[in-house]
C-alpha cells in the first residue's frame, strides 16, 4: 500500500519534474510586492456604539491604512454566521452577518477602497460550514442534491448492538472524537473543528461547483483576492482508516493523540488548489483588466507542503516559518540570528523558481509578535519583513506593537480553550490576541463609544495605542510607516537578497540593485553591545548613512557609521544605505525617498 507521505512526495516530485512553475514575466503585479494588512473586522473599528467593530468602521479607517502605506487589507470572516468560532463557521457564504453590517456597507467598503488604491481580500473557509447552513439542514434531512454535501457515515455496530464511530478520528479544537451522530439522519456527520462546524464532502463534484460560485460572487463585488482557510483539512481517507497514535504523553481526547496521516496534507486538497487556480485564471482573463485576482493558501504544515501549494496554483501559499515549526508553535526565545537566516534561505530555497516569497509575522491564532518574540524586537522584525523580497502580511496591531491580553477563564469562549479546561485553557485560546485596536487612550481605546466591549481592551492602552505613537518623535508606528516607504523603492521590490550571520549574534540582510541606492538591515540579537563589521557587504561604502533606527536607538537620521566598525546596542535595529552615492537622497525618512535614475 503506498502511504500518503509516498504519496506525497511522488507528487511533489512530479509536479517539480513537470516544470508546473509560475513564471514571473517581465512588471511586476500588483500582488508580487504588497503588503497584506489582516483586519480581524470584530475588533477592528465600532462604527455605531454596540461594542463590536463593523464593516463601517473599517470603512472609517481605510484613509488611516492608505497613509501607512497599506494597499492590501485582508479581512477575516464577517460572513453569516451563529459565531461558534468568531465566524469561521459560517452560515451563508454569501450574505453578511448583520452584526457586520449590510450587503451595501460591504459595497461602500470597496468602493472607497478602490479610491485610496487599496484591494480587498476575503477570507474564504471552504472546508466547512456551520450547521445552520442550509446545505447542512438539507443533507442532514437526505434532501437532493444536498444528501452528500458533507462527510456522513453510519458507523460501525458491534455485535451487542452499540454503534461507534467509524475510526478514531479527531477533533482539532480537542474535544475527542470528530464525529458526531444525527438523530435525524441515523448517521455521523464528520467535523475536524467544532461540532457545529461540519466538514463539506468535497468528493461529491456538487461541493466543488459551489465553491466557484462563491468565488465568482465575491470577485464579481470587486473582490481581489481569496484566502482559503484550513487547506491541509479539506479532504480525508475516502477509506475511513484509522490512524496512528502519535506516542505523546497527552489525553487521548486532545488532537495530537494521533497522527494525521489519512486526515492531513492529502495530495487531493492540491488537485482542489489547481481547480480553484484555472477557475481564477478564467476569471482573470474575462475580466481583460490587466489586474489579476489571486489565491491564498492558509496551511499549518511543514516546508514542503506548504510550498508545494504554489506548483498547484496557489499565488501565495503563506509562510508561517516565522510563527511555526511544521505546524507546532516552537518557543520563539530560541529564536536567533541563524534561525532568521535559516528561515529566509530555506523558503527561497523550497519556493518554485519565479514564485514570488512571502513572510506572515502573526495572525489571530497565534501569540502576536510582541508577545512572541519580545517587545524590544518590533522594530528589529519589522525592518527585516517589511525589506525582504515579495509579499509580506502584517496582522492589525502589529505594527504598533500590541501584546496579548490577559483573559480569564470565565471570560474565555473560545472553543478551543473551552474543551481544554481551566488549567491549560491560556495555551489555547486565541482571544488574548484578538482584543480591540488600541487606537488611542480614551473610552474602549477609540475602539468604541461604548464602555463595555464585546471582548475586553488591553489595559496598557492608555500608553500603548497609535495616537501616542503617531504624537511621538520616535515610535514602533513611525518606524512602521517610514519602512513601508522604503519598502515601495524599485531596489526592495527587485533588488537582490544577500543575508548573514556575524558571530553569534548579528543579523544583516541587503538590497541591491544596479542603479539604486541599496538598502543594509542589520539587528543585534543579543541583550548586550556588540561591535562587528559589514565588510562583506563589500558593494557598500566605507561610510555607511542611518536611514532608520529602532525606538532605542541613540542613532538618528543621516548618522554616519563605519562599515569596518559598527557598535550596535542591545535589540539594535538599522536600516542603512550607502553615503557615498550622490546621485540620490533619502531626504527624511518620514518622506518616500527620492530615486534618481542614471
Ligand atoms: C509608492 O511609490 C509610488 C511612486 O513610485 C507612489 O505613487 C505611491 O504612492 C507610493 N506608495 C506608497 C504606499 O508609498
Ligand atoms: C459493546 O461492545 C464493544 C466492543 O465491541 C464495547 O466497547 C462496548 O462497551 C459494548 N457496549 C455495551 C453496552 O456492552
Ligand atoms: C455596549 O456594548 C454591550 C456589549 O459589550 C452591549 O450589550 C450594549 O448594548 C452596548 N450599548 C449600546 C448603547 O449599544
Ligand atoms: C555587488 O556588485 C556587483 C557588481 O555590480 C554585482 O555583480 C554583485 O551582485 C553585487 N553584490 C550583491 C550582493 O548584490
Ligand atoms: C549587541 O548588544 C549587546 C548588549 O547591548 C552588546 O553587548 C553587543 O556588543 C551588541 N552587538 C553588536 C554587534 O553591536
Ligand atoms: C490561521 C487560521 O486562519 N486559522 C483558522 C483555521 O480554521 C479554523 C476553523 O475554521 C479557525 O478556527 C482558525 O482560526
Ligand atoms: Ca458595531
Ligand atoms: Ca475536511
Amino acid at each position: 500500500m503506498v502511504t500518503s507521505a509516498s504519496r506525497r512526495l511522488a507528487v511533489a516530485i512530479f509536479a517539480i519534474a513537470a516544470g508546473l512553475v509560475l513564471q514571473v514575466h517581465g512588471e511586476k503585479q500588483w500582488w508580487q510586492t504588497t503588503t497584506v494588512y489582516q483586519i480581524w473586522p470584530r475588533s477592528f473599528k465600532d462604527s455605531d456604539g454596540d461594542g463590536i467593530g463593523d464593516l463601517n468602521g473599517i470603512t472609517s479607517k481605510l484613509e488611516h491604512l492608505n497613509d501607512m502605506g497599506i494597499e492590501t487589507i485582508w479581512i477575516s470572516p464577517f460572513f453569516k454566521s451563529p459565531l461558534v468560532d468568531s465566524g469561521y463557521d459560517v452560515s451563508d457564504y454569501l450574505a453578511i452577518d448583520p452584526m457586520y453590517g449590510t450587503l451595501e456597507d460591504f459595497d461602500n467598503l470597496v468602493a472607497r477602497a478602490k479610491e485610496l488604491g487599496i484591494k480587498v481580500v476575503l477570507d474564504y473557509v471552504p472546508n466547512h460550514t456551520s450547521t445552520e447552513h442550509e446545505w447542512f439542514k438539507l443533507s442532514e434531512a437526505s434532501v437532493a442534491p444536498y444528501t452528500d454535501y458533507y462527510v456522513w457515515h453510519e458507523g460501525i455496530l458491534d455485535e451487542n448492538g452499540t454503534r461507534r464511530p467509524p475510526n478514531n478520528w479527531l477533533s482539532l479544537f480537542n474535544s475527542g472524537s470528530a464525529w458526531e451522530w444525527s438523530d435525524k439522519r441515523q448517521a455521523y456527520y464528520y467535523h475536524l473543528f467544532e461540532k457545529r462546524m461540519a466538514d463539506l464532502n468535497f468528493r461529491n463534484e456538487l461541493v466543488i461547483q459551489e465553491t466557484k460560485k462563491v468565488i465568482t460572487y465575491w470577485l464579481d463585488r470587486g473582490v481581489f483576492g481569496l484566502r482559503m482557510d484550513a487547506m491541509p483539512h479539506i479532504y480525508e481517507d475516502a477509506e475511513f482508516r484509522d490512524e496512528p497514535l502519535s506516542g505523546r504523553d497527552i489525553p487521548a481526547n486532545e488532537y495530537m493523540y494521533l497522527n494525521h496521516i489519512y486526515t492531513k496534507d492529502l495530495i487531493e486538497n492540491y488537485e482542489l488548489i489547481r481547480i480553484w487556480r484555472d477557475h481564477f485564471d478564467e476569471y482573470n482573463a474575462k475580466a481583460n483588466d490587466g489586474l489579476e485576482r489571486i489565491m491564498f493558501t492558509e496551511a499549518f504544515t511543514d516546508i514542503y507542503m506548504m510550498t508545494l501549494y504554489y506548483h498547484y496554483g496557489a499565488h501565495i501559499p503563506f509562510n508561517f516559518l516565522f510563527i511555526t515549526n511544521n505546524g507546532i508553535g516552537y518557543n520563539a526565545a530560541t529564536q536567533s540570528p541563524a534561525g532568521i537566516k535559516n528561515i529566509i534561505d530555506e523558503w527561497l530555497r523550497h519556493m518554485p523558481e519565479g514564485a514570488t516569497p512571502n513572510w506572515v509575522i502573526g495572525n489571530h491564532d497565534r501569540a502576536r509578535m510582541a508577545t512572541r518574540f519580545g517587545s524590544e524586537k518590533i522594530d528589529m522584525f519589522n525592518f527585516i519583513l517589511l525589506l525582504l523580497p515579495g509579499v509580506m502580511t502584517v496582522y492589525n496591531g502589529d505594527e504598533i506593537g500590541m501584546t496579548n491580553t490577559y483573559i480569564s477563564w470565565e471570560e474565555t469562549r473560545d472553543p478551543e480553550a473551552c474543551n481544554i479546561g481551566p488549567d491549560r485553557y491560556h495555551a489555547f485560546s486565541r482571544e488574548p490576541v484578538r482584543t480591540p485596536f488600541q487606537w488611542d487612550d480614551s473610552t474602549s481605546a477609540g475602539f468604541s463609544t461604548n464602555t463595555t466591549v464585546y471582548l475586553k481592551v488591553n489595559e496598557n492602552y492608555r500608553t500603548l495605542n497609535l495616537a501616542a505613537q503617531k504624537a511621538a518623535d520616535k515610535s514602533h508606528y513611525k518606524n512602521f510607516q517610514a519602512a513601508m516607504r522604503l519598502r515601495n523603492t524599485t531596489v526592495a521590490k527587485d533588488g537582490a537578497l544577500k543575508t548573514l550571520v556575524i558571530g553569534e549574534d548579528v543579523f544583516a540582510m541587503s538590497r541591491e540593485l544596479d542603479g539604486h541606492d541599496p538598502l543594509l538591515v542589520v539587528i543585534n540579537w543579543s541583550k548586550s553591545p556588540v561591535t562587528v563589521s559589514l565588510d562583506d557587504f563589500s558593494n557598500f561604502s566605507e561610510k555607511l548613512e542611518v536611514l532608520l533606527s529602532d525606538v532605542n536607538s541613540d542613532f538618528k537620521f543621516g548618522d554616519t557609521v563605519s562599515r569596518s566598525s559598527i557598535t550596535l546596542q542591545g535589540n539594535a535595529a538599522l536600516v542603512l544605505t550607502s553615503s557615498d552615492i550622490t546621485r540620490f537622497h533619502y531626504s527624511d525618512a518620514s518622506e518616500a525617498p527620492v530615486q534618481h535614475h542614471p
